[in-house]
């Protein structure tokens, strides 16, 4: 079976085909020649079948059937929240919007193995991740409105602002765990990052510096398998779990449509940064259901069966599945969690048409804490700006 080998010797994979092979003996690699037979964590399967596992099963043995439902419940509503947030900005009411469909069960079954002190560094699509550590929806949205920087404190619930430069933030987590091992806690990080930022020099260097600092930090990425229109294979020869090993550490790839499995994985890696056996490389093999954001149209680059293939691996269906197989769930709970969700999607709706305009100046304030000569003189600029439109009016 061939892989694609480099991404400049390959042709494009056009819309609806498979990957490509590649054309000469020379750059033909095999997965074998690569000696990476990918393995593939699963707890739960696409039908909702539990399968046993003997290294996992002992990181979710205690989970409850309340747990269960509250899994479910956590991922459903995400889901809503997040297709709120997709219509609001059709609506003109958000500049723009980073999707998270299909990728519920690595967000919240990752987010969910954390504890209060852990401290997280999300990407700009980690929604579901925010749910979890308690941030309250619809201050995700004031970023992607327009107006303010952030919309959250960080400290508030461990959880860093969005972040947009691609990688980056697994520095900061790096940093930050190196910190935490030197105050001596037991608490971990996890950085969260896309299969295209696997690409990014920032990333080999929180993966050089964590190694050898042995820091407490668990690297999370969603393998969502695309970086805008950039497959996965253009990222990478080999399975992006096993880059780790050539850093020293260990990586893992998990179904990232598995809540479960994502789950286990995660309290797994978290209980090696706690017990001091640094870092690790989780690998969420999941799917970007929808557009890379509002601004891309994936129709250009990919084709429907791809998605259809996706579909039937649905994370929040096989949960159901689950939950119904087990009687772990009545009608009773879904009808409620249904009434729930437009209520949710209400009130995102109404907090983000009653966000106030910023203060036009507040682009200057937060620049340097103790101001600076040239912010001075550009906030004279735009202050002279503004003040042209009164005179105008006055003519
Ligand atoms: C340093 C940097 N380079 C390029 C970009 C533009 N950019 C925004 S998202 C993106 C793709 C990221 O893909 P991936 O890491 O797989 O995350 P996903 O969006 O799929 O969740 C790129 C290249 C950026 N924001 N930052
Ligand atoms: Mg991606």
């Amino acid at each position: 079976m061939t892989v694609e080998s480099t991404a400049a010797r390959t042709p494009r994979r056009s819309a609806g085909s498979k990957a490509g092979t590649t054309g000469t003996k020379r750059t033909t690699r095999t997965k074998k020649d690569a000696g990476t037979e990918p393995q593939l964590v699963q707890l739960l399967t696409p039908e909702g079948k539990r399968v046993k596992n003997a290294e996992y099963d002992k990181y979710v043995a205690g989970v409850t059937p309340e747990e269960l439902r509250g899994l479910y419940r956590d991922m459903v509503l995400t889901r809503r929240f997040d297709a709120e947030a997709t219509s609001l900005q059709r609506q003109g009411e958000l500049g723009l919007w980073a999707s998270l469909l299909g990728q519920e069960a690595a967000q919240i079954g990752s987010g969910r193995a954390l504890r209060d002190d852990d401290y997280v560094f999300p990407t700009y699509r980690e929604h579901g991740v925010a749910w979890c550590r308690g941030v309250d929806p619809t201050n995700l949205l004031g970023m992607f409105r327009g107006v303010n920087n952030g919309g959250w404190d960080p400290n508030g619930n461990n959880f860093q602002l969005y972040t947009i430069v691609i990688g980056s933030q697994t520095l900061h987590a790096t940093g930050y765990a190196m910190g935490i091992a030197k105050d001596g806690a037991d608490s971990a990080v996890i950085a969260y990052f896309g299969d295209g930022a696997s690409s990014q020099g920032d990333v080999a260097e929180s993966f050089t510096f964590s190694a050898v600092y042995n820091a407490p930090v668990v690297f999370f990425c969603q393998n969502n398998q695309w970086a805008i229109s950039e497959p996965t294979e253009k990222q990478s020869r080999v399975p992006i779990y096993q880059r780790a090993q050539g850093f020293g550490f260990p990586g893992v790839r998990v179904d990232g449509n598995d809540v479960l499995g994502c789950l286990a994985v995660t309290r797994w890696a978290l209980e090696r940064a706690r017990s001091g056996e640094g870092p690790t490389l989780v690998e969420a093999f999941t799917y970007r259901m929808g557009a890379h954001t509002t601004s891309d149209d994936p129709t250009r680059y990919r084709g429907d069966e791809e998605r259809q293939a996706w579909e039937a691996k649905d994370p929040i269906l096989r949960l159901r599945r689950y939950l119904e197989a087990s009687n772990h769930a009545d009608e009773g709970f879904f009808a409620e969690l249904e009434a729930e969700s437009e209520a949710l999607g209400k009130r995102v709706r109404e907090a983000v048409r009653a966000m106030p305009d910023p203060d036009h100046f507040a682009i200057f304030e937060n620049v340097y804490a103790d101001g600076h000569a040239l912010v001075d003189e550009e906030r004279a600029q735009f202050a002279a700006y503004q003040a042209s439109f009164a005179d105008e009016g006055g003519n």
